[in-house]
């Protein structure tokens, strides 16, 4: 489905007038909104080929039909996200789920929707058909060497796809662990994900970057053996300066202050990225900002201060992916509402009025630094979002446009109600 100028325009005319009343009112209360609109048109967020289609639920998967069915129809989706907000501008791949025939036609067709290739993930947490070792009990962890390789030799098979693309990234998150006490020994474990991964890393281009992603737990375990940014960022350390920890919202033990766990890995030049999402109870993958999005504006207060602070640059110097899905919801709707609310979350941050702040702090003026991070967050800053996307030729309200002009029943006319996407 092809997203046309006028069609935009035509929503943007209707609600300019509403729009420009909120932003006054903003641009009067909040310091330099015209730094904060420039940074929000800069900043650009990865969208993973595997949020595309409906997830399932204990009841089973209830598609709202019209899902991607290969990955040529992903990146049309998410070039149509792109149109409808400016800022979702790349795709994350996850390998075999989305591996290309004709490489060069899909980086055309990635290039004509204007976007570009964000990491590549790997996937040694599912048995392939045909492949000669199983991943049951781990891959690079595994206790025989033979398992180990196959699991290296499918990352650098990633990593050449990802070259031929254009990536610059490869992420690798493990399902490696053991569900009872006494079945792994945790240093040979260690000391095996340690080695395959020094191969991994050895096979990587000189301008790439290894994001190692860790998670604290799957269902039935006992141990996890990348299961925290502790041991993430012990792999990355040993590993060498192209390795980096990659933090998914989701991975964590229930109430980890990550926006404390965002500033150290920060501050030890370690933090390769993100993979935002909300969660409840476990690795949920829910809407970003759905549920805490005091945490998700807390995370964005420490990037924007640790990266100011080492002189980053926020929209290229770290990887900033969603990695949610959902399975009630249209996937293309819960895409833009997760843009949607990590842009704000940004834009919030970028908000706070950091000399007060570092002030407050200074004289342990508890109450003050609440009453200042607090003012940022409470302040709706919604219209600056909307101006950058107005700015950048996307919609006001992407969501509002995306029902208006019936994105969905058009993707199930040309490709069917009954569409099962590629993936989870
Ligand atoms: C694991 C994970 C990881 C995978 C993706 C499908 O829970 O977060 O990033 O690659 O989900
Ligand atoms: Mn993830
Ligand atoms: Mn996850």
């Amino acid at each position: 489905m092809i997203l046309e100028n006028y069609q935009i325009a035509s929503h943007n005319s209707e609600l300019l007038a509403k729009h420009q009343r909120r932003l006054a009112f903003i641009a009067d209360e909040v310091a330099d909104t015209e730094a904060i609109i420039q940074k929000l048109i800069n900043f650009q967020i990865g969208i993973p080929s595997w949020a595309l289609g409906t997830g399932g639920t204990r009841f089973g998967r209830f598609s709202s039909g019209g899902e991607p069915r290969n990955i040529e129809e992903k990146i049309e989706d998410i070039g149509l996200l792109h149109k409808l907000n400016a800022a979702s501008g790349s795709i994350s791949l996850h390998i075999p789920w989305d591996t290309a025939d004709d490489v060069q036609a899909i980086k055309a067709l990635v290039a004509q929707h204007g976007l570009s290739f964000d990491a590549m993930n790997s996937n040694t947490f599912q048995d392939q058909a045909g492949q000669a070792h199983s991943y049951k009990f781990g891959s690079l962890q595994h206790v025989n060497k033979g398992v180990r390789k196959q699991a290296i030799e499918h990352n650098i098979e990633v990593i050449r796809q990802g070259v031929e693309l254009g990536s610059k990234a490869l992420t690798v998150w493990l399902a490696d662990g053991s569900c009872f006490p006494g079945q792994l020994n945790f240093r040979t474990a260690f000391q095996n994900t340690l080695e395959s991964l020094q191969e991994i890393y050895a096979a990587l281009p000189a301008d790439w970057k290894v994001f190692v992603e860790y998670k604290a737990f799957e269902p039935n375990f006992y141990s996890t053996t990348v299961g925290d940014w502790g041991q993430s960022l012990l792999y990355a350390s040993k590993l060498g300066p192209k390795a980096y920890t990659l933090v998914d919202l989701g991975h964590h033990l229930p109430n980890a202050n990550i926006e404390q766990i965002v500033s150290l890995l920060l501050m030890e030049g370690k933090l390769g990225g993100f993979h935002f999402n909300d969660s409840k109870y476990g690795d949920d993958d829910l809407t970003a900002g759905s549920l805490k999005p005091y945490q998700l504006f807390l995370i964005f207060n420490e990037l924007v201060e640790g990266m100011d602070a080492r002189n980053m640059k926020h929209h290229s110097d770290l990887g900033w992916m969603i990695d949610a899905s959902h399975n009630v919801k249209d996937p293309l709707e819960d895409l833009l509402q997760s843009v949607e609310a990590i842009m704000l979350a940004y834009a919030q941050a970028l908000s706070v009025d950091r000399k007060a702040l570092e002030q407050a702090q200074e004289a342990n003026d508890v109450a003050r630094a609440q009453e200042l991070l607090q003012q940022a967050f409470r302040t709706d800053l919604r219209p600056l979002v909307a101006e950058a996307r107005l700015r950048a030729g996307a919609a006001l309200a992407p969501l509002e446009l995306f029902r208006k002009i019936k994105v969905r029943e058009e993707l199930i006319k040309s490709r069917g109600l009954k569409t099962v996407a590629t993936g989870l």
